[in-house]
């Protein structure tokens, strides 16, 4: 009889990511299409996840994480679902529905606060998973929502660009305020 070899234990790479938030300027950069899904790449779409999940997001761009590139991670599970987590790479809508809904959104990068955005209900989103293999997903509700919410991310969009001018520049301002107070300390 052979003894069962013993496991060992082996550190899971796991890293949780810095957010970026408003006014970053890489927030307003349009990111690079990603040319090799590889292993680094697989480890960083882990490390977007961790990220995600510890935040806690129902999505997150690689731009938010200060990564040009156009990548995506969703997971718009309920709490009390099992997880589903998508990794999106190279993500690109082919198709949306004519019927709009509206969604009180928010977003990592501008904490705390929402607004109704009216998009499509519905969307098809063409795009390669983790490994490589082309797929397309027909979107709905708030995965839809929140796919385009992430590929708006992609593009340099952020949601406060559909809210009225006002709105937006008094959340900017917010932002800039908090930012130079956090670069004095
Ligand atoms: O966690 C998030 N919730 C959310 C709610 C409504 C519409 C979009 C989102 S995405 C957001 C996370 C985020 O900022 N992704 O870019
Ligand atoms: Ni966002």
């Amino acid at each position: 009889m052979i003894d069962p070899l013993p496991a060992i234990p082996y550190p899971v790479a796991m890293a949780i990511l810095d957010i970026v938030k408003i006014p970053d300027e890489v927030l307003r950069k349009v990111a690079r299409p990603v040319d090799q899904i590889d292993k680094k790449l697989r480890s960083f779409l882990d490390d977007m996840l961790d990220t995600m999940y510890d935040a806690p997001g129902i999505g997150l761009a690689a731009p938010q994480v200060g990564v040009l590139l156009r990548v995506v991670t969703i997971d718009c599970a309920g709490e009390d679902e099992d997880p589903t987590p998508l990794c999106f790479v190279n993500p690109k809508i082919v198709s949306v529905s004519e019927e709009l809904s509206v969604y009180s959104e928010g977003c990592l990068s501008i904490p705390e606060f929402y607004a109704d955005v009216e998009r499509p209900v519905s969307c098809g989103v063409k795009y390669q998973d983790r490994n490589g293999v082309d797929r397309e997903l027909l979107c709905e509700g708030l995965l839809a929502t929140c796919i385009q919410h992430e590929i708006d991310h992609l593009d340099g969009v952020l949601f406060i660009d559909y809210i009225s001018r006002l709105k937006r520049e008094r959340i900017m301002k917010k932002f800039i305020k908090l930012a130079k107070l956090s670069d004095a300390s």
